[in-house]
């Protein structure tokens, strides 16, 4: 398979590369660690490695060295399609080259192959109490699949180190694309009681496949949307909370499926990917206290409103960015050129205008700027995925790519397990104290 060879010949130079950096120059700095940092949620530390993607604090994701607009201009794109196909994405972040569509449509036609989910994921998902949030269903669904990993039969079999990241590539292959078949069965199961298996259709794309069993009513401006979504959200460099829990447990060798069940977990945070759901209801909340788009006066006072209760404004601010997330922009974009007219899209623009200025006020965020949870669900909810606690699953899809790419990689370079130390408070203290002594 395409991923497979191309993995292989770039291997013995990446492992090179590797080598020499640990044994040659292992002693050289790279950051030194403050006390803020050791209690300030170790922000900024570089800590971590990563060649899937980067983050400029000043300018946003770049996903194999290409920023959004070149991205989307570069990868192949589906037939009559203006959005590249997910395929082309996931080749790039795997390989680190942009593919021919000849190449993108074999990723497309391996997903296409691995796309059956196994009868005991659904009946799992069946039994569940109704309630039950989507998020724990695809969670859940994604350990259910646990069972057929090759990453963990073969580890137990006996393989060798530099194969791991053979098994692992097929176990990333696999899960992904199973991916949207269960996000869509959970999403036609609880908000429409419909428990038949979706049917994934090799002769269409991921976007494609993903709005046909999503069902939705345009399903040509649907998969233009999803082949979108996923791209945008698959990665975000490897420090925040779901590419790093990945990165942790499947540093044990927990093979991808227990590692990205455990980094879906993450993702369900409200600080994180849950944002995208709080987003749109804080949206909701504000539209229907108006009766449609209140007045910039009336949206400043319902934004204080918000901080003054102890609450966030969801989908703004960041850790790292310090600039709008050029995520937000891609599906402002989007948006403005299909549905400029839309009253939440209106809504989502006048927050833009108002929202930075009052936590500029408020003093507090380090970055009052949009992130890409702030306008996610509004395109969502334009296409009539209106069932808002359902947002943090499309996240997942998407984030898979990325952090499967990741794994893989982590895996072929023989990283090993990852097992920072800790001190206690009192140890911190001395550290301050001494600090302060005079010389
Ligand atoms: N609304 C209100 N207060 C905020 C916001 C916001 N949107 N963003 C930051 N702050 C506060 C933050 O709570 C902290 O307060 P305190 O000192 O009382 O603890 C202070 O500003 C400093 O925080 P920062 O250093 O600017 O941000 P941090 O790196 O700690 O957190 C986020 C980053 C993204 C968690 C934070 O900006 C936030 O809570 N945003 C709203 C939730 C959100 O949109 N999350 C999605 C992020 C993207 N994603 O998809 O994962
Ligand atoms: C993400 O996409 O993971 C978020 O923007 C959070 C982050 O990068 O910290």
């Amino acid at each position: 398979m395409i991923l497979h060879e191309k993995i292989a010949a770039q291997l013995p130079e990446w492992r090179e590369r590797m080598k020499s950096l640990a044994k040659d120059h292992g002693e050289v700095v790279v950051d030194q660690v403050t006390v803020g940092q050791i209690v300030g949620g170790m922000r900024d530390i570089k800590s971590l490695l990563s060649d899937v993607s980067f983050v400029d604090p000043g300018e946003g994701i770049r996903f194999r060295g290409m920023p959004i607009p070149e991205l989307l201009k570069a990868l192949p794109k589906a037939r009559a399609a203006k959005m590249p196909l997910v395929g082309g994405l996931y080749y790039l972040l795997m390989i680190g080259e942009v593919p021919t569509k000849e190449q993108a449509l074999e990723v497309e036609a391996e997903w296409a192959k691995r796309a059956n989910v196994p009868d005991h994921v659904y009946k799992m998902i069946r039994s569940m109490p109704k309630e039950t949030h989507p998020m724990t269903l695809f969670a859940q669904a994604v350990l259910a699949l646990q069972n057929d990993s090759a990453f963990a039969r073969k580890y137990h079999d006996g393989m060798k180190k530099d194969v791991y990241w053979e098994p692992a590539l097929e176990d990333s292959l696999d899960l992904t694309a199973k991916l949207p078949v269960i996000a869509a069965f959970i999403y036609r199961m609880k908000y429409f009681g419909q428990t038949k298996k979706p049917k994934y259709n090799p002769k269409w794309d991921y976007g494609a496949n993903f709005s046909k069993m999503m069902g939705v009513a345009d399903k040509k401006g649907y998969a233009e949307l999803a082949r979108l979504y996923f791209i945008l959200h698959s990665d975000h460099e490897s420090g925040n909370v779901s590419a790093h829990t990945m990165h942790l447990v499947g540093s044990a060798l927990s093979d991808p499926y227990y590692s990205f069940s455990a980094s879906l977990c993450g993702l369900a945070g409200p600080l994180h990917g849950l944002a995208n759901q709080e987003c749109l209801g804080w949206l909701i909340d504000v539209k229907n206290q108006f009766g449609g788009v209140p007045t910039r006066d009336q949206l400043y006072k319902f934004a204080w409103d918000t901080l003054n209760s102890g609450k966030v404004i969801p989908g703004y601010g960041h850790a790292v960015l310090r600039v709008t997330d050029p995520r937000y922009m891609a599906q402002m974009d989007f948006a403005k050129k299909r549905f400029p007219e839309d009253e939440l899209l209106r809504l989502a623009e006048l927050v833009y205008d108002v929202v930075p200025q009052v936590l500029k006020e408020q003093g507090k965020a380090k970055n009052p700027a949009p992130n890409v949870d702030a306008i996610s669900g509004t395109l969502q909810y334009y296409y009539g995925v209106r069932e808002f606690d359902f947002y943090t699953v499309l996240f997942g899809v998407g984030r898979a790519l990325g952090v499967t790419a990741n794994y893989v990689w982590a895996r072929a370079l023989g990283w090993p397990i990852e097992r920072p130390k800790s001190m206690t408070t009192k140890m911190l203290e001395e550290v301050v104290s001494k600090a302060l002594q005079p010389a």
